[in-house]
């Protein structure tokens, strides 16, 4: 018998492109400095395991995969098996949390997560995994499941980004892997996030875990990230919050809202938004 190669694209997907990872050796391109504490941080959330405390101008709203094709029939999730139902009870409250962060001047970055239509960004074991009804890539009612630029693909209305607000196209579960997250956080002098969107133990857990060990403090809004399986919520939250914060803060939108009304939003001149944010970064 000759011995299987690991890395051969699977026999039951022969039309699959070539998968081109990052080689190991290379920079990971999203890697920033590890963040620089700026000025004392001037509010403070009532969180677990003990307060978290942040400023306007070091810390960012992050809106993970609010996509259609996580929430809505017909997608990427329902094809797992799951039901979508599930999510879509955070979109109200992080609606809201949205609204007041924009209007508190707080910079908001969203993800979506997603492949170049030819595919080449989709390690072969993605395409497989789960043995899904329907494979990333495969016609659904929203366009080609999980595919950069079709309508599945893309925001939910009530969330939908707004001129200046990165939206960071990724190829993995986490934000920082193959994209420019890290870059652009860095840029901004960002060394705290609030963490929201879906799924709590995949999607939300590694890009707080990839936050983690590049150094920022994480806060993760209990009732703005939902699971398809209720046992992993509770459980994921807990993960984070556990051994005195071991990646980082969990608190209710409620509690983090109380602690920002009230914060006047002082822009440093000279470091106000670049203008290469003016549209949305389609990072890659
Ligand atoms: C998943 C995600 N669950 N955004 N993606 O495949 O959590």
């Amino acid at each position: 018998m000759p011995e299987t190669d690991p890395t051969a694209p699977e026999p039951s997907s022969p039309s699959a492109p070539a998968f081109s990872s990052p080689p190991p050796s290379a920079p990971v391109p999203s890697s920033p400095s590890a963040p620089v504490p700026s000025s004392a941080p001037s509010a403070s959330v009532a969180a677990a395991p003990y307060p978290f405390e942040f400023s306007l101008d070091d810390t960012a709203l992050v809106i993970i995969d609010m996509q259609r094709d996580f929430v809505e029939p017909g997608g990427f999730g329902e094809s797992l098996g799951n039901d979508v139902d599930q999510l879509r009870t955070v979109i109200p409250v992080l609606a809201e949390v949205l609204e007041k962060c924009r209007s508190a001047g707080l910079l908001v970055i969203h993800t979506r997560e997603g492949h170049l239509p030819d595919l080449s960004d989709c390690p072969p074991s993605k395409l497989a995994r789960g043995n899904p009804s329907q494979r990333i890539g495969d016609p659904s009612p929203n366009g080609r499941i999980l595919i950069r630029g079709e309508k599945g693909h893309d925001i939910v209305p009530e969330l939908y980004p707004i001129d200046g607000e990165p939206v960071i196209d990724k190829p993995g579960k986490g934000a920082f892997y193959a994209t420019d997250f890290g870059s652009i956080l860095a840029e901004r002098g960002i060394r705290r996030l609030v963490v929201t969107g879906v799924t709590t133990e995949v999607c939300v857990h590694t890009t707080v875990r990839e936050a983690n060990d590049r150094g920022f403090e994480c806060l993760v809004l209990s009732d703005c990230v939902g699971s398809y399986f209720p046992e992993f919520q509770r459980v994921g939250l807990e993960m984070i919050a556990a051994q005195g914060g071991i990646f980082g803060w969990t608190a209710p939108a409620s509690a983090f809202l109380s602690a920002l009304a009230g914060q006047a939003h002082t822009h440093v001149p000279g470091q106000q938004p670049l203008t290469a944010l003016a549209d949305p970064v389609r990072a890659g």
